[in-house]
């Protein structure tokens, strides 16, 4: 069967055949010219405009394909452009229907991109090549104006760590140094998304377009993408333009084209326009994610009044059946996707996911913060992944699910560090033979599954819902191996601002840091903010105002360690216990006690019940000398990365903790 919808993608729904000839034409016109560079640079560059305007000529008028003169003007007029730019061979639009899918899957086996896991239903592997494996934030910009709209003036003209500038000409250049005629002999696709239920007043469209099959079939998994968003563009044409191209390199790895040595990825927040050029793996391709839901979503949030965050979201109920949802900001790879679906230890607790990553929140007119996952399925870390540490993750994923960068055990299955023992007959990430003896992990730290999260046996009954479901408390949290209590309440919300603009976390394998570091980083948002993070600051102090529902703000910390080098607390589902006080807290039961931090558990508060023995001592000590420390480095940060754009309640806070620190 898909053997004909191939050939309906391929050779029917394409440019029309008249402009194929006409695209020849330009070709040997175009390779005729370059001859002639060695002689005249200058002439080449007047031949390749002249080649380029033909071919957008072509383009224009009737000469395209039913698909791409369907759409609405704006669209049509990105996926004109983005053609005549990357002179791919033939234009997809993509309809997001099955038979489309199955034709993406059969021309990704087709070309060594993914194989089939036999043990499973409708479960796929993919290998990237070895360097694509992770997000690179050394590569990843934002364009502005001003160098001050992106990053603080503490760090202007010089290397800052809570972003990247760019110029407008050197965006421009960047560009035009990597695209031209990138998507030669390939077909371009055009992804029409949306960010949260199509329809929903919270949820925003992109248009995505890219010469990968694999991201077009993880875009379907993680967006909703399609005829219904091209339907919805009719009545408001406003989208996000994501152009993507996996690029060419010298020596392309088979299945896996990238090119690595010069992979970007742009933001004009400005002009709605995402460009990434070189990768294909995870947020360097999905465009909608961080991309999208992060970077450009932080701009627009602060534009339109609302918070777009790097948050899971997660219904708890209690055993008096009251349910209340909470958000929670980790870096990447420190739990996020473990506590949105997490299985309670607590009995009588009942926890439902609406998302593991990202959170679009916005004060409703009573004044209720609500909440829309804007995506559509998990982006996960496999290692650590098993049915001890989270069974309901392990029950989303065998089925209708992409792997990338796992281990594949002989009978089509996959393995990963953390999932159980290693059966034999294992391959590795790179496809080569693996025991248990090598000293190398079988599965690439970063490797994830994709899986839909209509999948999620957990998912929570209203999280589609187009107005969002209503947050209450607000957790943030980062990989602290010492010094850090296991859990603290924020005395108000500018305190709270405090803790998430002064979090720090060990670097995890996501992006391409080398040691496991603790790093700064804010709001688990430092390599997400579209725009100055001191700015964001004053936004979320911002968000206080006459009749508003303030959510109480945490910061948690599962990862504390003692002397030995093992964590002080089992975390996953015993978390339901962290959750359990912080839903006290919020229907205001008196269980909390004052210490230099903030608000902690009094004695007995935390139900420790069957946990057998914790040093609960160890986990909440608060050690002068540590927190002295880490008083100065935040001041350090605060001085070197911000300066002059710090909000003054940030300094008020900072003096607060360091006259606390001082007294205890
Ligand atoms: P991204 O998808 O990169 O944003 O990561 P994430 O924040 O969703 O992290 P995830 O839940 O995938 O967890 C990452 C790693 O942390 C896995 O190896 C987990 O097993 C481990 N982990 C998650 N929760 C806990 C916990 O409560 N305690 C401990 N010790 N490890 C945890
Ligand atoms: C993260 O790094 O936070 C991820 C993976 O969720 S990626 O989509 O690659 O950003
Ligand atoms: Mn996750």
């Amino acid at each position: 069967m898909p053997k004909k919808f191939v050939s309906n993608i391929y050779y029917h729904s394409v440019l029309i055949p008249r402009l194929q000839t006409h695209n020849r034409q330009n070709r040997k016109l175009f390779k005729m010219v370059y001859f002639i560079t060695r002689i005249s640079k200058r002439f080449a560059q007047v031949a390749i405009n002249c080649s380029r305007a033909a071919h957008q000529t072509a383009l224009r008028g009737n000469k395209l394909s039913p698909q791409v003169a369907a759409l609405t003007p704006k669209v049509r007029a990105f996926v004109e452009r983005s053609a005549a730019l990357c002179e791919p061979e033939h234009v997809h639009v993509c309809d997001g229907s099955e038979a489309e899918a199955s034709a993406l899957l059969q021309l990704m086996q087709n070309q060594g991109t993914l194989k089939a896991l036999p043990k499973y239903d409708n479960c796929w592997l993919a290998r990237t090549d070895p360097v694509d494996v992770a997000r690179v934030e050394s590569r990843t910009y934002i364009c502005s104006e001003h160098e001050r709209d992106v990053v603080p003036v503490a760090r202007a003209g010089q290397k800052s760590a809570l972003g990247n500038y760019i110029t407008p000409p050197d965006y421009d250049k960047a560009v035009a140094e990597r695209f031209p005629g990138c998507m030669r002999g390939r077909t371009m696709y055009v992804i029409p998304f949306s960010m949260g239920p199509v329809g929903s007043p919270l949820s925003k469209i992109g248009v995505e377009v890219t010469d990968s099959p694999y991201v077009v079939y993880s875009m379907r998994v993680m967006t909703r993408i399609g005829a219904s968003v091209l339907e919805a563009l009719r009545k408001d044409e406003h989208f996000v333009r994501c152009l993507h191209s996996v690029g060419r390199s010298d020596s392309p790895t088979v299945g896996w084209p990238c090119d690595p040595a010069r992979t970007i990825i742009l933001h004009r927040p400005a002009d709605n326009e995402i460009v990434s050029y070189g990768s294909g793996y995870g947020g360097n391709s999905l465009l909608g994610k961080k991309c999208f839901a992060l970077r450009l979503g932080s701009v627009l949030a602060r534009r339109e009044g609302w918070l777009a965050e790097h948050m899971l979201i997660v219904g708890v109920t209690d055993p008096k059946g009251r349910k209340r949802y909470i958000a929670a900001a980790f870096p990447s790879a420190c739990g996020k996707t473990n506590l949105a679906m997490m299985t309670p230890t607590l009995p009588g607790y009942k926890v439902e996911c609406v998302g593991d990553d990202i959170a679009w929140m916005k004060f409703d007119k009573h004044g209720v913060l609500r909440a829309i996952n804007p995506e559509n399925g998990f982006f996960g870390v496999a290692p650590g992944t098993s049915s001890s540490t989270n069974p309901i993750a392990m029950a989303s994923v065998f089925q209708n699910t992409v792997f990338t960068n796992v281990a594949e055990t002989n009978d089509g299955g996959v393995w990963w560090e953390g999932m159980g023992d290693a059966p034999e007959g294992i391959t590795d990430w790179k496809g080569k033979p693996w025991d248990k003896t090598m000293k190398i992990p079988a599965a690439h730290p970063n490797s994830r599954f994709c899986t839909p999260a209509s999948n999620c046996p957990i998912i929570d009954g209203d999280w589609e819902s187009s107005e969002g479901v209503p947050i209450s408390a607000i957790l943030l949290g980062g990989r602290r191996p010492a010094g850090v209590p296991l859990v603290v309440e924020a005395r108000d919300w500018a305190h709270g601002v405090f803790l998430g603009a002064s979090m720090r976390s060990e670097a995890t394998a996501a992006a391409e840091h080398a040691s496991k570091v603790v790093m700064h980083d804010p709001f688990a948002m430092r390599p997400f903010f579209g725009y100055n993070f001191g700015e964001y600051l004053r936004h979320w102090l911002s968000m206080p105002q006459a009749g508003r529902q303030m959510p109480k703000i945490f910061h948690v910390n599962w990862f504390r360690k003692d002397q030995q080098g093992k964590f002080l607390w089992p975390g996953f589902g015993d978390n339901s216990r962290v959750l359990d006080w912080v839903l006290r807290r919020c229907a205001e039961e008196p269980c909390h006690t004052e210490t230099p931090l903030g608000y902690v558990p009094k004695d007995d508060a935390l139900d420790t019940s069957n946990l057998g023995n914790i040093n609960m001592k160890e986990l909440f000590s608060i050690p002068k000398d540590f927190w002295l420390q880490e008083a100065n480095a935040i001041e350090k940060y605060f001085k070197e990365e911000v300066g002059e754009d710090l909000p003054n309640e940030m300094w008020d806070q900072l003096m607060i903790l360091k006259k606390n620190i001082q007294k205890s």
